[in-house]
């Protein structure tokens, strides 16, 4: 069932990000069993989530252009947020899937978003805590997953804010508005 996406990873990918989007999808069915979400599509959504994330600049520039994609300021100068736009609009049009929970995880699993759905967070979470991953604080927010769905993703968005503030990088509003809307 995953295979022929598998091929088409690997004939995307390099090998370490390869690796990766394996394990974010194993990351992401274990969390989707643990709090009740569609495991089959929380595994494919991890699977696919970086699918444009060696594209060359010219080539995601090219997606959006072709399909209307409009970059937003912050957008525009934060090239790493392209993959995520990209990604969503390349599986939607070129692998022909539909389901929306499945694009908009893949679509905001670089910034998150206000009122993110429990995909959005699960691809998320599991990209910030897949087994290759061993950043400070990556433990406590394993930890924090055991615990609490919402606590893991709250930290991590504080985590991904500090970070970038502290490297003086513009911080997409979509981070802000899914940090605010937490209720923790
Ligand atoms: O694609 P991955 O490396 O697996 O992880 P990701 O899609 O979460 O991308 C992380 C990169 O994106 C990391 O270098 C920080 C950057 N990033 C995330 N949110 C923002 C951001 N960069 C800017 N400038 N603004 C953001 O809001
Ligand atoms: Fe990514
Ligand atoms: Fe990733």
């Amino acid at each position: 069932m995953y295979e022929e996406y598998i091929e088409i990873l690997k004939s995307r990918l390099n090998e370490k990000r390869f690796e990766h989007s394996l394990n974010v999808a194993k990351k992401a069915r274990e969390i989707a069993v643990r709090y009740g979400a569609d495991e089959n599509k929380a595994y494919l959504a991890g699977l696919l989530h970086d699918i444009c994330k060696n594209d060359s600049e010219e080539k995601m520039l090219q997606i959006f252009d072709k399909f209307g994609i409009i970059l937003d300021n912050v957008q525009v100068v934060s090239k790493k947020l392209w993959h995520s736009i990209a990604g969503a609009a390349y599986i939607e049009h070129f692998l022909n899937i539909s389901d929306k929970e499945l694009l908009d995880s893949v679509r905001y699993h670089t910034t998150s978003r206000e009122n993110a759905t429990l995909m959005d967070k699960i691809i998320y979470i599991a990209d910030f805590v897949s087994d290759e991953r061993n950043f400070d604080g990556v433990d406590e927010l394993r930890q924090a997953l055991d615990e609490s769905l919402e606590l893991c993703y709250k930290n991590a968005l504080s985590m991904s804010i500090n970070v970038l503030s502290s490297e003086q990088c513009p911080i997409h509003a979509d981070t802000f508005k899914a940090y605010n809307c937490v209720t923790l």
